[in-house]
């Protein structure tokens, strides 16, 4: 096969050169062939969809499990690596977490056995060399769809809807992995725990749906004031739970108080109504040896003492 292996079609793209792709998919075509590389390159150039490409199976895994790809095209027959391996490596690290790659085989095997071995493997699909583009674009459509919905159900898993935060198990996963770069880095990390104050009084007096609003509405102000490596995360309630990446315990109060000062500053507006909120925090620096959950309390401890102080206060 070689270099003929992939026949440049006619009028390339061909009778789907108008699909569209979802937005923003990314596609890794990996295979040992520069000529297939380049005809695959060519269906897909111009079609709204980024491809990357890797000429070894080392290459492809690397890729891979960055986790950055959305659909692979992985040949069969490559040196070292070969296909089946790449793919069954992969779903082997997918397994500890919660992405998903979309594998099409590419073969020039057609016998039953070698395709049951590359579906067993973990394909989603494949192709048979010298394939049609039209084909080829299909196939990839339909995993960009299964990928566009794995998308949205990983994006609702990880984000509160009322107020579009990350939710609590994410905003936690947040701060696991910046507790274990300070760790390796060195750098200082600081958490704040923040309360609205008197909320269900706001519940009480202005109704429930009011009470959305504020939510949604403190949300806002909080995240006007991060800076871009800060993270916030509805953790309960009317609680919300700050990582602060390289803040000191001095650094995280000073951004705490502006965030204190940015939600009082004015009413929330809801139905003609204006009402008047305010919030306290509760500040805590990591140091090595701390635990989420030990971390968590001490902010939790700091929040009680700035409730205790008569609310809208930040506390260490
Ligand atoms: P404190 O100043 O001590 O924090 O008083 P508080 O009233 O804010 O504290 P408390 O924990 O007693 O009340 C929290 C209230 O938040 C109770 C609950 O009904 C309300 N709440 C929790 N989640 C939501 C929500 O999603 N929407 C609305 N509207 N209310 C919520
Ligand atoms: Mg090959
Ligand atoms: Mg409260
Ligand atoms: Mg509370």
């Amino acid at each position: 096969s070689g270099g003929a292996s992939f026949r440049v079609p006619m009028g390339v793209g061909g009778r789907f050169g108008g699909v569209e792709f979802p937005q923003g998919m990314r596609l890794l075509v990996a295979d040992d062939n520069p000529s297939t590389r380049e005809g695959i390159l060519r269906i897909f150039s111009n079609r709204g969809i980024r491809v990357l490409t890797a000429s070894t199976g080392e290459e492809a895994l690397e890729v891979l499990l960055k986790g950055e790809v959305d659909v692979a095209l992985v040949d069969y027959m490559m040196p070292h690596i070969g296909g089946v391996e790449v793919i069954r490596r992969l779903r082997e690290e997918e397994q500890c977490s919660e992405r998903y790659t979309y594998v099409i085989m590419i073969t020039v095997k057609d016998t039953k056995e070698d395709l049951v071995l590359a579906m067993a493997s973990g394909a989603d699909d494949y192709v048979v060399k010298p394939f049609d583009p039209d084909d080829l674009t299909l196939r990839v459509l339909s995993g960009t769809r299964v990928m566009e919905v794995q998308r949205k159900l990983r994006f609702m898993a990880r984000h509160d809807q009322l107020t579009g935060l990350l939710n609590r198990r994410a905003v936690i996963e947040m701060e696991e992995r910046e507790m274990a770069r300070s760790v390796r880095e060195g750098g200082s990390l600081s958490v704040a725990m923040m309360d609205i104050d008197r909320f269900k009084a706001i519940n009480d007096t202005y109704g429930h749906l009011a009470g959305d609003q504020v939510l949604r509405e403190v949300a806002r102000r909080v995240g006007s004031k991060l800076r871009v490596y800060d993270v916030v995360g509805r953790y309960g309630g009317e609680e919300f739970l700050l990582i602060l990446p390289g803040a000191s315990l001095g650094d995280a109060k000073r951004l705490c108080e502006r965030m204190r000062s940015a939600i009082g500053s004015e009413p929330v507006l809801y139905d003609g109504l204006q009402i008047p909120v305010t919030a306290s925090f509760g500040v805590a620096e990591f140091v090595p040896q701390l635990t989420v959950d030990q971390l968590n309390n001490l902010a939790d401890q700091a929040l009680y003492l700035a409730k205790a102080s008569g609310r809208d206060a930040v506390r260490a």
